[in-house]
């Protein structure tokens, strides 16, 4: 998602909140006035006023209201990942894309892990270390080995993009020991990732997604997206980013035109499948694999009802957006049903996919900055202590997105689970 803060696009959706908010209140003046006339004032004013605070929020009906987890410290500005320690605390990545300045290559927060208590404290943890050509470290994805070891996926070039023929690949998956508070020792498992973003451990292998393949043309020109698998225990494998890499898992192809970022979240579940977010096209793929280990099925899980054929640009898009379910996929996790959650980053909801597939919207907003606990962009849930804690990255806009601005400070959202 490369462009932060687009001016023209975040008055096109300014505008189109102000006429939402004129359409409400007019329809609120005309009721006025006929209760009015029937004397029924004194009753009307309450329910206007928590009738206009739910269209306001987003709330609908068999939706849940989101609730305020914790609000971060300043050195959280764009939290990503999150990933349950051996201790039990939880452990959030904030790569604080939301604060390089225009042109900046580098962000004026350093990049770095928070925890989160059972207690709610929250505190940084440690500094994510930076890759020394470009002196920043860009943590999305993240997760604890056995050992007590924790992956990283290492987006450096989330926000510098690959270059013109995909030739910038600087992404690593980067495994950390630590004593305590500190990093004792880091080491690279692979190195020269195009666009590396969400990560799992599952016996012994880490398994990464790179949302971005520019290297892999197509005769219709459309974005290729992969899954990687590595050894946990591998140190500097360089990664070509084309069809030919050894630890090439699967593949994706991201059809929506209008929105070309494709492999995002993925999550296991208790049988072994994994489940592989599409970001552009709202689609779950399922992959089964064979006893060797090897894919023996790719297909599509769950998939939006959204019409990708849709331009966002024109006028009617964001009605049909917002009443859609599953439109994106970031982050996704599974709860020990089976049960799927995902976060619909450019609808701003989280979305429960039961293990038939069905896809329903656990909660939405609109516009929020995410203060009193609504979701603000959110891009990955985790079951965590039998809550459903959901990180706000807040950190796109763009002609698709409900999200029109980067607020402080960084939240933490909590819904049950479903
Ligand atoms: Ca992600
Ligand atoms: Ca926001």
């Amino acid at each position: 998602m490369p462009a932060l803060y687009s001016k023209q696009q975040e008055m096109n959706t300014k505008n189109r909140w102000n006429l939402y908010l004129k359409i409400v209140d007019s329809q609120m003046k005309r009721m006025l006035q006929t209760l009015r006339r029937v004397g029924m004032r004194q009753v009307w004013l309450p329910a206007a006023a928590v009738t206009a605070a739910a269209l306001l929020s987003g709330w609908q009906a068999g939706r849940q209201t989101p609730r305020l987890l914790a609000v971060l410290p300043s050195a959280a500005v764009t939290p990503d990942g999150m990933a349950i320690a051996p201790d039990g605390d939880l452990v959030i990545a904030c790569p604080n894309y939301a604060s390089y300045a225009k042109g900046a290559t580098r962000p004026s927060v350093p990049a770095c892990l928070l925890r989160l208590d059972k207690k709610g404290r929250v505190r940084k943890w440690v500094e994510t270390p930076v890759l020394a050509e470009t002196g920043r470290s860009c943590p999305m994805g993240i997760e604890f080995g056995p050992g007590g070891e924790l992956y990283v996926v290492d987006n450096q070039n989330w926000a510098s993009g690959n270059g013109e023929a995909g030739e910038i690949n600087q992404g690593r998956i980067l495994r950390l020991k630590f004593e305590g508070d500190r990093i004792v020792e880091t080491a690279v498992v692979a190195d020269g990732i195009s666009h590396p973003n969400g990560l799992r451990y599952r016996d012994g292998q880490i398994y990464a997604t790179v949302s971005m393949l520019p290297r892999v043309k197509r005769p219709d020109g459309l974005l290729t997206s992969a899954v990687y698998r590595f050894p946990a225990g591998a140190h500097d494998i360089h990664v070509a980013n084309d069809l030919k890499d050894p630890n090439l898992l699967a593949t994706f192809v991201t059809e929506n035109r209008f929105v070309q970022y494709g492999a995002d979240g993925l999550a296991f579940d208790r049988t072994g499948n994994l489940y592989v977010g599409n970001f552009g096209d709202g689609k779950i793929h399922r992959i089964a694999f064979d006893r060797s280990g090897g894919v023996a099925a790719n297909t599509v899980f769950a998939q939006t009802d959204m019409d990708n054929s849709l331009d966002p640009a024109l006028p009617g898009f964001f009605a049909k957006a917002t009443a859609a379910r599953l439109r994106s996929v970031d982050g996704i996790c599974a709860d020990r049903n089976d049960n799927l959650y995902a976060a619909d980053f450019s609808n701003n909801a989280i979305v429960k996919i039961s293990p038939a597939g069905a896809i329903s919207v656990v909660a939405q907003n609109g516009d929020t900055d995410g203060r009193g606990g609504q979701l603000n962009e959110p891009g990955e849930p985790i079951v965590w202590n039998g809550r459903l804690v959901v990180s706000n990255f807040d950190a796109v806009t763009g002609p698709d997105k409900v999200n029109t601005h980067h607020d402080s400070p960084a939240t933490l959202s909590v819904l049950r689970p479903e």
